[in-house]
């Protein structure tokens, strides 16, 4: 897969930080499994914890010649309205969440219903690390290395039924850890709701992350199991998901509900569609500042357009926006 991007040899001094330690792990697993070592070791003579599994996590080829934006800007510049609407709130107050035990209820048009504990969620999938670019419909963007499985893995496995034409997520309700539930400015409706059609979701670029930088998710970025979709909007990579639900109707999502005229179900990133009140032609890459802005052209289907584009031929994507 081609993805175009800088080199990672253009990596600022300033920025290597946990990320060149991160760096040096990525080559030493690549050379060790090459030759059986990691088998040998004897942290793996115990069974594998997750956090074992997200830090052995096999390397893809997705994105791997991208620039990394440094874990620090992936895991203290967030959206996560559940603690906020800040970019620094997440950090700061995601920390009151409870992430084990955890459960996604199942519902709908599939043949497997009911509540799974996470650890059966999980169970038989092998994780792998993709790099791949998130772009926030504000503005900024940032590359990011997720560790996850494709959420087809999963929805193969829940045998929706033929009537089955959206799947839709939503994040956890829980008020007593998530402050910005409680706020009476809040223009989201909780819980967030996000949606998918069949075919977006079945998508082998669609993945469900449970880690980020070979460590399990940090709770902002939406421990301990978010949906990403590289080739839309950020709103769309769902966090902290408790519910999934196989419709025959397009749900309403968040965005969508509180206002339709300025987030679309689709929200695919396409520069030629502005958002009402600004531009989606440039983007931010994190880490940007006073001297160094980093502003670079979006570009269609955020660069993944080769992959996905046939998902939408025949659509008007200025109307279905
Ligand atoms: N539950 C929930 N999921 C969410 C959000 C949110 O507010 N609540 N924000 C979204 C937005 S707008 C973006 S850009 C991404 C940001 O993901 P990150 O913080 O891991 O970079 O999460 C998305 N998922
Ligand atoms: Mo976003």
């Amino acid at each position: 897969m081609l993805i175009r991007s800088s080199k990672k040899s253009d990596v600022a001094s300033s920025e290597i930080t946990s990320e060149s330690v991160y760096m040096r792990r990525r080559e030493f697993i690549g050379s060790a499994a090459g030759i059986g070592l990691a088998a040998a070791s004897p942290v793996m003579l115990a069974a594998p914890t997750r956090s074992d599994l997200i830090a052995s996590a096999a390397k893809t080829a997705y994105g791997n010649d991208e620039k990394l934006t440094p874990f620090k800007s992936v895991t203290s510049y967030n959206n996560f309205y559940e603690f906020g609407t800040e970019k620094k709130d997440p950090k700061k107050y995601a920390h009151t969440l409870t992430t084990d035990p955890w459960s996604v209820e199942v519902e709908g048009f599939a043949e497997r219903t009911g509540k799974l504990a996470l650890e059966d969620v999980l169970k038989g999938e092998t994780f792998e690390e993709r790099i791949y670019r998130l772009r926030c419909v504000e503005g900024w963007s940032m590359v990011i290395p997720w560790v996850g499985f494709p959420l087809a893995n999963l929805i193969k496995r829940l045998q929706p039924t033929s009537q089955a034409k959206y799947v839709a997520f939503e994040t956890l309700y829980r008020p007593e850890e998530m402050r910005g539930q409680k706020s009476v400015f809040s223009s989201i409706e909780w819980p967030y709701v996000e949606g998918l059609r069949m075919d977006e979701a079945m998508h082998p670029l669609t993945m469900l992350a449970v880690g980020v930088y070979g460590k399990p998710l940090p709770n902002q970025n939406g421990a301990p199991l978010r949906l990403v979709v590289p080739w839309k909007y950020g709103f769309k990579s769902i966090k902290s998901i408790v519910k999934i639900r196989f419709t025959d109707e397009r749900p309403l999502t968040s965005w969508e509900r509180s206002a339709p005229s300025e987030y679309g179900f689709y929200s695919n990133v396409n520069p030629g569609v502005d958002h009402p009140r600004w531009s989606q032609k440039t983007e931010r890459r994190l880490p940007s500042g006073f001297l160094s802005v980093n502003r670079i052209d979006s570009v269609m289907f955020n660069g993944y357009g080769e992959e996905v584009a046939p998902l939408y031929a025949g659509m008007d994507l200025t109307k279905n926006f």
